[in-house]
């Protein structure tokens, strides 16, 4: 197979971009009052509106025909077959299964995956159920009032994200935190207004063998076992999730308290398995269900719809025109929702961990961007911060925002400030200010000529920056279920056109490995030999430090 660079459909893209940059947002949106109906569609609770892009119906014609050449249909039906889409692992990606509400049939080599699925479900709603319902009791015979999730990465980010977008849909009593970082503080941190003997540890780790999360779940057993000094009072404060029992045994955790889930589950596709679990804990399991069926609405869409009406597709294909034709590197993600704080971080280990790949599927060296950098922080704090860079800087920056029409916590005139905020921020970036419209304002503010000319090129705004807008009604935990889906198609959209494998993560191995050696060294004054002597020199100087 030719480098997707390579054919003609890219190429096409490549002169489009060139007559496409002599066009300008505002007067095609003059032209055209059409032009939003256009390039809009509502699906999923999601209304998504692509009009303040830099497209024409031609360009959205040939970025269709490029995801045809990358044979986006053949993949997709892969990915439903339960083929092993994820070569350089071996795994088959099934994560749409997790949610798989409706008629379809999953397998893993000729075995239907779904009653696994479905009695992982029951067991999560029977455990969440206990927990909440105050059935669940500690050692002491106590509630539990606080959930703390041990895990990283894939295993922390997802539930973590989604428990923050869901607080309003929480009880007050029944808290949860996250912890994952190594270093310690965040445990000591997070525990120190904890009570033991009413805190219930989730250590959640498909390979149950990650040096971050064990190290932390070896103090919070630690930790308990100080206050409530017996054994047995781990099987009242520890559950696991992962796929390795044995290793799950052999920390010491009753594999009844153990909830399953396979490992043809991406971590960072795996919030929808029990990885899930805190957040079943944190909002109750009718409403995890809520969640999975809107990620299964969205499912549906994307295998169902034709592809210039495909959400994911369209949302997928205008990255890859600004990222590859139009030389961007990042992109933006800004919900106006406060609690939508931890969307943009979840994103960016979801598409970059997905994308940023230098080689084809078959290992050939790509002559392309891949992966762009993700990043994100919820208006309005983000037009305080770096908007300005967004507006005015010299690089092209598509941005993505996300607007509950209604909020959660609706306070007098907040919202509607808030909103007015969102649409003048994209408004802006489409229209931007002519130099004559900067001077016509200066003029009508009666200031001095002199210093008219001074400030106008500071004032002016080039516009024409591209940005999505995407309306629901309210972060539900439908609606959520269903724009976390979104993404997830997008990004494997993405990885389709670029052809990588989107589902391994092979970047993150080395400096693993590289930590395995460094931290043996530390036990010896000098470094193995071999070592560069930048790395030995911070070596001995941690060691004299620890040694003081
Ligand atoms: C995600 C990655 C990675 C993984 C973490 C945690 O796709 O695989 O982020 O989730 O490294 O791994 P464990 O769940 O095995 O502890």
């Amino acid at each position: 197979m030719p480098l997707i660079s390579q054919t003609p459909a890219w190429k096409s893209l490549e002169t489009h971009w060139k007559e496409i940059g002599r066009l300008r947002m505002r007067d095609l949106f003059e032209a055209d009052p059409e032009r939003c109906e256009r390039f809009s569609l509502e699906q999923c609770g999601i209304y998504l509106d692509y009009s303040k892009n830099l497209i024409t119906e031609e360009t959205v014609r040939r970025l269709m025909a490029l995801a045809e050449t990358a044979d986006l249909s053949f993949w997709g039906n892969s990915l439903l077959r339960g083929d092993k889409v994820n070569n350089t692992e071996g795994r088959a990606v099934l994560h749409m299964a997790l949610r798989n509400l409706g008629y379809r049939d999953y397998q893993v080599d000729g075995v239907d995956v779904m009653p696994g699925i479905r009695s992982v479900l029951a067991r999560m709603r029977a455990f969440s159920e206990d927990v909440r319902e105050r059935r669940w009791l500690g050692y002491t015979g106590q509630a539990i009032t606080d959930i703390v999730s041990i895990g990283i990465g894939g295993s922390s980010l997802g539930p973590k994200m989604v428990c923050e977008a869901l607080k309003p849909y929480q009880n007050p009593w029944l808290r949860v935190h996250f912890v994952s970082n190594l270093d310690g503080a965040q445990l000591a941190q997070t525990l120190t207004n904890l009570n033991p003997a009413t805190t219930l540890f989730v250590v959640a780790s498909k390979t149950f063998t990650t040096q971050d999360t064990l190290a932390n779940a070896c103090s919070a057993r630690e930790w308990c076992l100080a206050s409530l000094h017996n054994e047995a009072a781990i099987a009242r404060h520890f559950v696991a999730v992962s796929t390795n029992r044995d290793a799950v045994v052999e920390f010491g955790i009753d594999p009844h308290n153990m909830f399953e889930f396979w490992e043809w589950v991406g971590g960072r596709y795996s919030l929808w398995s029990a990885i899930g679990l805190p957040i079943a804990l944190a909002v109750g399991m009718e409403r995890f269900e809520e969640l999975l069926a809107g990620a299964h609405d969205m499912d549906e869409h994307f295998v169902e719809a034709p592809p210039e009406q495909n959400m994911p597709i369209i949302l997928a294909l205008l990255g890859i025109w600004y990222n590859n034709f139009g030389g961007a590197d990042t992109q933006a993600i800004i919900p106006y929702d406060h609690y939508l704080e931890h969307f943009a971080t979840y994103l960016q280990q979801v598409d970059m961990e997905s994308n940023g790949k230098r080689v084809t599927r078959d290992g050939e060296a790509v002559d392309y961007q891949t992966g762009a950098v993700i990043w994100g922080q919820p208006g309005t704090d983000a037009q305080h911060s770096f908007f300005q860079l967004i507006h005015q800087g010299t690089r092209l920056i598509p941005t993505d925002f996300i607007l509950p029409m209604r909020s959660h916590k609706p306070l007098d005139g907040h919202h509607d400030k808030l909103v007015a905020n969102c649409l003048a921020q994209a408004q802006a970036l489409m229209r931007g200010r002519t130099e004559h419209e900067a001077r016509a304002e200066l003029v009508a503010a009666n200031m001095p000529s002199e210093m008219v000319e001074k400030l106008v090129p500071h004032r002016v705004f080039p516009g024409n920056r591209p940005s999505n807008m995407l309306v629901v009604e309210q972060v539900t935990p439908r609606v959520l279920g269903a724009l976390i889906a979104l993404y997830e198609h997008k990004v494997f959209v993405q990885g389709v056109v670029w052809g990588v494998d989107s589902f391994d993560q092979w970047g993150v191995e080395l400096g693993k490995q590289l930590a395995g050696h460094i931290l043996a060294d530390f036990s010896q004054i000098a470094c193995s030999p071999g070592v560069d002597s930048s790395t030995a020199s911070l070596v001995r100087r941690y060691h004299l430090a620890m040694n003081d």
